[in-house]
C-alpha cells in the first residue's frame, strides 16, 4: 500500500512505536508523524516528507510554520523543513516547480525505530515514470529523521541508473525567532556570498542582522551557523555536512505580502537557515553511487550577558 493511500490506523498499526513513534490525521489536512522523546517533540508530514513543527523539552517550539499551511492542497507548504530536490530554485525547464517536485508529494513511511537513544522515522519519495529526465529512472531518495536532544535530517540520493546525476538540494529550513529585528547570525562571516536580489557576489566580516528582505546563497560555507535569538533568549544552531551551500533568507514585509501565505507579521517570526548545494554548487553522482546532505538542529538557553 502506498503511503498515499495509508492511513493513519494503517501506519500506527505497521510503524508505530509505543511512546514515541503514533500517526494521525492532522488538523491541516493530511497523515502526520508525532515523535516524543524525553519532552522532545516533532511532528512530520507525509506530505513532502516535511517537517512541521520541532518543539525541545522546555523551549518554545523551534521550527516556524505558516498559520495557513495546509497539507491537502497539493502546493508546498510554507514553513518547518521542506526538502527541495532535485533541483535548488527556479527550474531550468519550463512548467517545472521552485525547489524540484519532491516537496510536493506524499511520500512513503518505509521504518520506525525508538530506544532510549532517540526516535527515528525514515520515508522514501515517489520518483515517477513522468518525472523530468534523468530523475525518472535514475534515483531513490529517502529521508531520515531523528529526534534525541537535537533534531537531525539526512537526505540520501542513490543514483540507480547507469549514467550520472546532477542535482542541486536543500534542507529548506525555516527557524523561530521571537523578532528578526532582535536577532543575529554568527559563523559565515568573510564567507562570500551570492546576493540573489543583487546577482553580486559579496563579503561581509561582522555578524549578520536583518532590516531588509535577505536572500543569500553563502559559497563553499561547509561550517555550522549560529543564531541568536535575543527575544527568546535562546541560541539555535544549524550543523551539516555534504553541504558546500548555506542560503539565509528573510523575505522582510514586501516579499512577504506578495506570498500571501506567511500570515500577519510571519517574516518577523521567522528565518531560514538551509543546509544545500545551490547556485553553482551542484552535486554529481556516478552510477551506483549515494550522496548525503545531513543537518543537525541544536537550541541552548543564551548565556546571560554579564
Ligand atoms: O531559500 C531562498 C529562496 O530560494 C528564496 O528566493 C524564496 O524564493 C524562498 O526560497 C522560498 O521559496 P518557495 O518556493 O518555498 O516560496
Amino acid at each position: 500500500m502506498g503511503s498515499e493511500a495509508a492511513s493513519a490506523g494503517w501506519l500506527s498499526r505497521s510503524f508505530g512505536r509505543a511512546g514515541c513513534v503514533h500517526f494521525a490525521d492532522s488538523e491541516r489536512g493530511g497523515v502526520v508523524a508525532e515523535l516524543t522523546h524525553r519532552g522532545h517533540r516533532a511532528t512530520v508530514a507525509l506530505f513532502g516528507a516535511q517537517v512541521l513543527d520541532w518543539t525541545p523539552a522546555g523551549q518554545a517550539p523551534a521550527l516556524w510554520l505558516s498559520p495557513l499551511a495546509r497539507l491537502d492542497t497539493g502546493k508546498a507548504v510554507r514553513g518547518g523543513i521542506p526538502i527541495c530536490w532535485p533541483w535548488f530554485g527556479p527550474s531550468a525547464a519550463a512548467g517545472q516547480p521552485a525547489h524540484g517536485f519532491v516537496r510536493a508529494r506524499t511520500w512513503s513511511v518505509t521504518q520506525t525505530a525508538g530506544d532510549d537513544q532517540g526516535v527515528t522515522l525514515t520515508l522514501a519519495a515517489p520518483i515517477l515514470p513522468s518525472d523530468p529526465e534523468p530523475w525518472s529512472h535514475a534515483a531513490h531518495l529517502t529521508l531520515t529523521v531523528h529526534l534525541a536532544d537535537r533534531l537531525s535530517l539526512a537526505l540520501e540520493t542513490f543514483n540507480a541508473s547507469d549514467c550520472p546525476i546532477i542535482i542541486g538540494e536543500a534542507l529548506h529550513t525555516y527557524l523561530a525567532v521571537g523578532d528578526i529585528a532582535e536577532t543575529r547570525v554568527t559563523g559565515l562571516e568573510g564567507t562570500p556570498y551570492l546576493d540573489q536580489l543583487t546577482g553580486a557576489i559579496e563579503t561581509e566580516n561582522a555578524p549578520l542582522r536583518f532590516k531588509a528582505e535577505t536572500d543569500r546563497i553563502y559559497r563553499h560555507a561547509d561550517g555550522a551557523v549560529t543564531v541568536e535569538d535575543r527575544r527568546n533568549s535562546r541560541i539555535l544552531e544549524v550543523e551539516k555536512s555534504g553541504s558546500a551551500s548555506t542560503v539565509i533568507w528573510n523575505p522582510w514585509v514586501e516579499k512577504a505580502a506578495r506570498l500571501g501565505d506567511m500570515g500577519p507579521d510571519g517574516y518577523r517570526r521567522m528565518l531560514c537557515v538551509e543546509t544545500a548545494n545551490a547556485g553553482e554548487v551542484a552535486v554529481s553522482l556516478p552510477p551506483g553511487a549515494r550522496h548525503m546532505l545531513k543537518t543537525a538542529l541544536s537550541v541552548a538557553p543564551m548565556a546571560a550577558t554579564v
